[in-house]
């Protein structure tokens, strides 16, 4: 690994062991000659932070010089997980690090433990920020996250006799070391109020008088790149009391009540709303949302204005990322701050806005699409609400110049929903206010330019772009899967893939060395040992290192279909209960794990989960099937827990019914650590086939175009018997809770199989068989994991962050000197 030796602080051990001790005499509080291992990992953070802090300073101040054009990331999740290895690695000082606590008498790996999960996120697109910032930082991009500082992650998930229940995580309760509070950088946010008409220079002008006001403080959190010098921020806010506006309360006598009232300002960052779309139009979504996007544009308009003084240069130096539909009310904020408070004509601010911001969409279907009631957007925004309005009538006088007056059409396309309740359609602002929007995989735009947005892409054709996802492989294999980096760069002879994940394809070279294959060997195995060990720490079961480890963790879904891999792994057990014991000999064991969160109002996603623990018992308790077959739940799955369990599978799942994943990560990221994936044809996986070849994955299930036909012949679809059978014994109280279970069962019965579990039940059921067969060819199992890691280098986050920075940003690299 490089070392930078630069700035104040030195790297070498004894330089390190020196601010650790003083961190925890100074920082931590402790005495230097006693301290446990929690003490020990806050005093090696605050070092680490240090170093981060010195390497963030010359970046920022190297960006003010040099006035690059930047990017401005606009997210309300990221899901970060941990900090502590992945910046030592990033800052190239690990080595050093580990040698300095080892003389303390401390393993930095024992201490990295120790911290907990920054989760403020749900699941993919969350990620998915995390490795684009990443991304950014490396290549040196000039870029800015901003976020929302939550103080309750996503929910902590506690198994209670096989049901999910939820728990709040108080992640801060702890203290967050990566975190620089600024108590200098606050911005009033407003809401509420009325709109007043007001001359300005013999011109009127509507204004907006808000009610109600909070303040925005910033929290900055480093991101270092790798291999550079480079260390970006991602800014994340939180709301407290304003001192403003409540005057009146004190002057009133009224001082308790004014006080108790202040404390409602801090409930909009308290928490992340878990991904649920059944459950829209909540106000305090919406505060969080325009919180937000005030605090982060006044901060970003800030700073563009004290480097220029005319908005004609905004789109030459600021690009603004909405990261889905979560922040697209910017564009009326944009809007406001333009036209209400720098007097810009309306004309000139659109086209402004229209060439500062860019879209990316991560739903595939239209019911996924975020809605905000009109009524409550009033009374919480009046000013946005009339100027949502203004958009939308100049967008829809535009269209009828072109398409004329097709009402469906134009209805269809209108940012206002009319019905019963009137609702802003977030996606269709968000395309009309951006000039790029982009989807996450080319399957993913297809099915978008078909159907979700069709309309959109026949009137603007030029505007839809895919960028196809991809994950940090610092993260997911240099972090997370030391043995097979070791393994990589050895092979490779450099360790240059790590900036530059193409060179992966160096690995092909080697396909056919049995040295290598050896190797390669074993690291799966002290990767399944970890996971082995974890498994019985956590369920008690214990499993065998021979068994084939068959993973699927993702967030429950009913597209992802985790019933089906359920119902497969039923339809195993039955099979190996009236197999004759000879035949049992040839039997590949497998311990399958499943993991992952339900929305806490989502029943069925529920319901899977409780069903996944019932088979499990009966199966694990079963004397008669051994170490043949083995099913645990992980609980609680997250990033730490994905890091872990990633490197040590075999297999890995992705089921999504065809055209339902908009890409799909989780497969990217079993890829690179060399685990075989059984998919179908969805997302992105469609371009992993690309790279890789269908010979080394096991693909089955319907393909897009023939699941609209499938779904058309309901009732009359043929469904394997087996289906009907694994079906029946749910359905029966096999496995208990026959009631609970009924409606579970219901979903996928003959005619109302939406996700069409039962259709492609035979396939799935071939696709296992042939990945057990390939199994006991050891040679060919490891040829096709070693062809899975060369081939992932098109899933790099980088090769994603350097399309968007090329077509769609326009920003370049600006590489802060040593
Ligand atoms: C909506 C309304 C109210 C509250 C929350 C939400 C909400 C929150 C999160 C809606 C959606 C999300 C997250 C969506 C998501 O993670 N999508 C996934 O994005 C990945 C990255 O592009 C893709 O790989 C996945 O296919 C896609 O499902």
């Amino acid at each position: 690994m490089f070392t930078l030796m630069d700035g104040f602080l030195k790297n070498d051990p004894l330089s390190l062991q020196k601010d650790i001790l003083n961190h925890v005499e100074y920082t931590v509080a402790r005495s230097r000659f006693s301290f446990d291992d929690f003490e020990a990992y806050q005093a090696l953070s605050h070092s680490v932070r240090d170093r981060l802090i010195e390497r963030w300073h010359d970046t920022h101040s190297y960006f003010k010089r040099t006035k690059p054009k930047r990017l401005y990331f606009l997210s309300l999740e990221f899901l970060m997980g941990r900090s502590l290895s992945n910046s030592v690695i990033n800052l190239g000082i690990q080595d050093q690090y580990a040698e300095a606590l080892s003389q303390l008498g401390f393993e930095f790996e024992v201490l990295a433990e120790q911290e907990g999960d920054a989760a403020l996120g749900n699941g993919g697109l969350a990620r998915l920020s995390a490795c684009q910032m990443d991304s950014l930082a490396t290549l040196d991009y000039p870029a800015w996250g901003y976020g929302l500082r939550y103080e309750y992650g996503l929910f902590r998930q506690v198994i209670v006799d096989g049901f999910q229940h939820e728990q709040p995580d108080y992640w801060l309760n702890f203290g967050n070391p990566w975190e620089i509070e600024r108590i200098h950088v606050t911005y009033e946010v407003k809401f509420y109020g009325t709109v007043e008409e007001i001359d300005v220079n013999g011109e009127k002008h509507r204004v907006w008088v808000p009610g109600e006001s909070v303040e925005a403080v910033a929290y900055d959190n480093p991101i270092p790149g790798y291999g550079t010098r480079n260390t970006l921020n991602l800014r994340l806010w939180a709301a407290k009391p304003s001192n403003k506006f409540d005057l009146e309360a004190y002057n009133t006598g009224d001082y308790i009540n004014s006080v108790v009232n202040r404390q409602r300002a801090e409930t909009i960052s308290n928490v992340l709303y878990p991904d649920d779309r059944n459950h829209q139009g909540k106000e305090l979504r919406l505060k969080q949302q325009y919180f937000f996007v005030s605090a982060s544009l006044q901060d970003i308009i800030r700073r563009f204005k004290e480097a220029h003084n005319n908005f004609d240069e905004l789109p030459d130096k600021v690009a603004l990322h909405l990261n889905d539909t979560h922040p697209s009310l910017s564009i009326a904020e944009i809007m406001r701050i333009l036209v209400d408070e720098e007097h810009l004509g309306w004309n000139k601010a659109w086209d402004i806005a229209c060439e500062v911001f860019s879209f990316t969409t991560h739903t595939v279907v239209a019911e996924g699409l975020e809605k905000i009631p009109v009524d409550l957007l009033g009374s919480l925004l009046p000013r946005h609400l009339e100027i949502l309005y203004q958009i939308n009538f100049n967008f829809m006088e535009e269209l009828k110049k072109k398409i004329g007056l097709d009402y469906n059409r134009l209805s269809r396309m209108s940012i206002v929903e009319e019905g019963a309740v009137k609702n802003i359609r977030m996606a269709n602002l968000a395309i009309v206010g951006s000039h790029i929007v982009n989807g996450v995989s080319k399957l993913h735009l297809d099915t978008l330019k078909m159907t979700t947005f069709k309309d959109f892409y026949e009137l603007w054709p030029e505007k839809f772009q895919f960028k196809t996802n991809g994950v940090t492989q610092r993260r997911w294999i240099v972090v997370s899967n030391p043995s097979l980096c070791a393994l990589i760069s050895k092979w490779l002879g450099t360790e240059a893939w790590i900036r530059n994940a193409d060179l992966l394809t160096g690995l092909r070279d080697h396909v056919d060395n049995t040295n290598f294959h050896q190797e390669w060997k074993m690291v799966k195995r002290i990767n399944k040992m970890r996971l082995a060990e974890y498994i019985e720490a956590m369920s008690g079961v214990k499993v065998s290192l021979d068994a084939m480890f068959d993973v699927q963790v993702k967030r429950i879904h009913e597209y992802k279909r985790q019933f089906l891999n359920i119902l497969g792994i039923i339809h195993r057990y039955d099979c190996l209960k009236n197999m004759d014991k000879n035949d049992r000999r040839n039997v590949v064991p497998r311990v399958c794990i499943i993991g992952g969160k339900a929305a806490p109002g989502y029943e069925i996603a529920k319901k899977i989960i409780k069903l996944c623990h019932s088979v499990a018992e009966k199966i694990n308790n079963d004397a008669d099937i051994g170490d043949l077959l083995k099913l645990v739940f992980i609980p609680d799955y997250n990033v730490s827990v994905a890091e872990l369990v990633i490197p040590g599978a075999d297999l890995s799942q992705h089921l999504s019914t065809a055209g339902h994943e908009a890409s799909g990560t989780g497969s990217m990221k079993f890829l690179m650590n060399g685990c075989l994936l059984l998919a179908t044809a969805d997302g992105s996986t469609v371009e992993i086939i690309e790279e890789i070849g269908s010979d080394n994955l096991f693909l089955f299930g319907a393909k897009v175009q023939e699941v609209a036909e499938l779904r058309e012949k309901g009732s009359t679809l043929k469904i394997p018997l087996q289906f009907a059978r694994v079906l029946r014994m749910v359905r029966d109280g096999y496995f208990g809770y026959k009631e609970y279970f009924k409606s579970l069962c219901d979903t996928v019965e003959i005619g109302k199989d939406f996700y069409l579990l039962g259709s492609d039940f035979g396939s799935y059921l071939e696709a296992q068989a042939a990945a057990d067969k390939a199994f006991v060819e050891p040679e060919k199992w490891i040829k096709m994991s070693i062809l899975s890691v060369a081939g992932s280098g098109r899933f790099s986050s980088d090769r994603t962050i350097q399309e968007y920075a090329e077509r769609t940003w326009k920003i370049v690299p600006s590489r802060c000197p040593l």
